[in-house]
């Protein structure tokens, strides 16, 4: 169901007040569990059959796969955090909700679909990474990370204002606070939870119980970790090579110092371990120590120095995700014994996906695949029937009319998303569904140094435009190039179907309203 418009309040009011009362009188509208962690790579969770994962298995995420459903072409807007919070909260592309880059604000003027959802009679909380400099609305509870949140004792802003430093590792202490919040909340109405976690974004803190974890694995590099960018302008530009010691830092990043030396302490990232007590501080160090010894008996160089450091980021990512993986279970067991579960939407996704290598990379923000696409994992609530592996292409302003919808909530109608209901309902997805997704990314210049870029991206075509300090097309055909490794923007042979997906672009833009540079 669509209402003309979103600010017309009165039209949702009255449709809301039929909502509440059959809410009142059946309660059986689905709860929704929404778990998103920040920059989890589809790569590193065993369900999507990939190196990382298959290495460092995700049994948890795995069980919403098995039981539900796997999204293979799930994409974000804006491959970066505030920006991809700002599609969800809204369901509008970044030029609409005002948040393009991560200083910029969120356009508070927006409504934001949690507050749509209590209007309709649902309960709405939100744990853990927020990151919209706004604070949050629309939510009966909520209790945030400062910022990008830190991994160990984390710092909470609860809604009240004050802030309070909790014991603990944060992916727990998340969870914990995700399963008192259901615990206590109003059993008569059904409600929405956004479990958000710190979990597994840089500088990849472990739990101490994970410290000694996957340190016998090698990971094998990507076949195109050693990519050199031949014809890709932006790409050779960027500042997030794994090789590079100013972009993957040895010692902020990869945690290698020389014990006993001051070198240690000029580490940023050692404040943040600072925060562990006396005991498990001491823990930390020694395990860390103990590396650092070794590598400077190494004495590596070259390539024997990439790949080490190619080596400890995997693992310590592995650690932290290790966490992120038991939390997710421990969610889905408790709704399960109280019985919750079979009438819960549970999903759970990533601000956005991530580099583990391909490319020689770290970080997220272009438009290639591995950032393009984020996780996405679905178990649903009894009454839709879709299982197994989706091809069709969703994008993250979906969630908003989606979760409205099996709300039985009015959708506003400028919402830019497409409710995922007629998706999930069958055994069989629709016939016609979205073909081509559009994308923007506007964090320049910026940390990582990714170019301005927007682009459409088809079943089988990509076709992007770097722009600002540059004006740069690239084109892939992802059926016999994958990875991307080969610009085919400009040849003769590719005229055609450049013409072609340059006229869908533009009618993108149209359909999106995107303002003109
Ligand atoms: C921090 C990180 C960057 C990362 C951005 C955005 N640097 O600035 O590596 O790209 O966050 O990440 S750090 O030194 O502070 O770790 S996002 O997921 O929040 O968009
Ligand atoms: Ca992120």
């Amino acid at each position: 169901m669509r209402i003309p418009s979103k600010r017309a309040l009165l039209p949702v009011a009255a449709a809301t007040c039929a909502v509440t009362q059959l809410a009142a009188q059946t309660d059986s509208r689905p709860n929704i569990l929404y778990i998103m962690s920040d920059d989890h790579a589809y790569q590193a969770i065993s369900a999507y059959g990939d190196p990382v994962g298959l290495l460092a298995p995700t049994p948890n995420i795995d069980r919403i796969a098995r039981q539900g459903m796997r999204f293979d072409q799930a994409f974000v807007e804006n491959s970066l955090s505030a920006p991809s919070r700002a599609c969800l909260i809204t369901g509008l592309y970044s030029h609409q909700n005002g948040q393009r880059q991560l200083a910029e604000g969120i356009d508070t003027t927006k409504t934001y679909f949690s507050e749509l959802l209590q209007q309709a009679g649902y309960q709405t909380a939100l744990i853990g990474k927020w990151h919209l400099v706004s604070q949050p609305t629309g939510f009966d509870h909520y209790d945030i990370l400062v910022g990008q949140g830190e991994y160990y004792n984390p710092t909470f802003i609860h809604q009240d204002g004050t802030r309070s430093k909790e014991e603990g590792y944060c992916t727990n202490v998340i969870t914990d606070k995700a399963i008192d919040w259901i615990e206590h909340r109003d059993q008569n109405k059904p409600f929405i939870l956004f479990v958000h976690h710190k979990a597994c974004h840089r500088d990849w803190l472990p739990e101490l119980k994970y410290l000694r974890e996957y340190e016998d694995q090698t990971f094998p590099l990507p076949s195109n970790f050693w990519d050199q960018w031949e014809g890709r302008l932006a790409a050779q530009q960027q500042e997030m090579t794994i090789a590079s010691p100013h972009d993957m830092d040895i010692i902020y990043d990869t945690k290698m110092y020389l014990p006993g030396d001051s070198s240690r302490l000029s580490g940023s990232y050692v404040s943040l371990v600072e925060r562990l007590d006396e005991k498990r501080k001491k823990e930390y160090w020694t395990f860390y120590d103990s590396l650092s010894c070794d590598f400077k008996r190494r004495h590596l160089e070259g390539k024997d120095l990439v790949e080490y450091k190619f080596q400890r980021y995997m693992r310590d990512y592995a650690k932290v995700t290790r966490s992120l993986d038991d939390n997710v279970g421990r969610l889905m067991d408790y709704l399960r014994q109280a019985g919750l579960l079979d009438n819960t939407l549970f999903v759970y996704t990533s601000d956005q996906g991530f580099y583990m290598g391909e490319h020689g990379w770290f970080d997220k923000r272009f438009m290639y695949e591995e950032s393009l696409n984020t996780p996405l994992l679905m178990r649903l609530p009894e009454g839709l029937k879709r299982r197994g592996v989706v091809d069709e292409m969703v994008q993250n302003i979906d969630y908003a009319p989606t979760f409205l919808d099996l709300a039985g909530a009015p959708i506003p109608q400028d919402l830019q998303g497409e409710s995922l209901l007629p998706l999930l309902r069958e055994e069989q997805g629709p016939k016609k569904w979205r073909d081509a997704i559009y994308y923007h990314f506007y964090e320049y210049p910026a940390e990582h140094m990714v170019k301005r870029h927007y682009g459409i991206r088809t079943e089988r075509y990509k076709l992007i435009h770097f722009y600002n300090d540059i004006d740069a097309w690239e084109l892939y055909d992802l059926q016999t190039d994958p990875q991307e490794m080969h610009n085919i923007y400009g040849q003769e042979e590719t005229e055609k179907i450049t013409r072609q997906l340059m006229k869908r672009l533009h009618r993108l833009e149209r359909q999106y309203d995107v303002p003109s540079l």
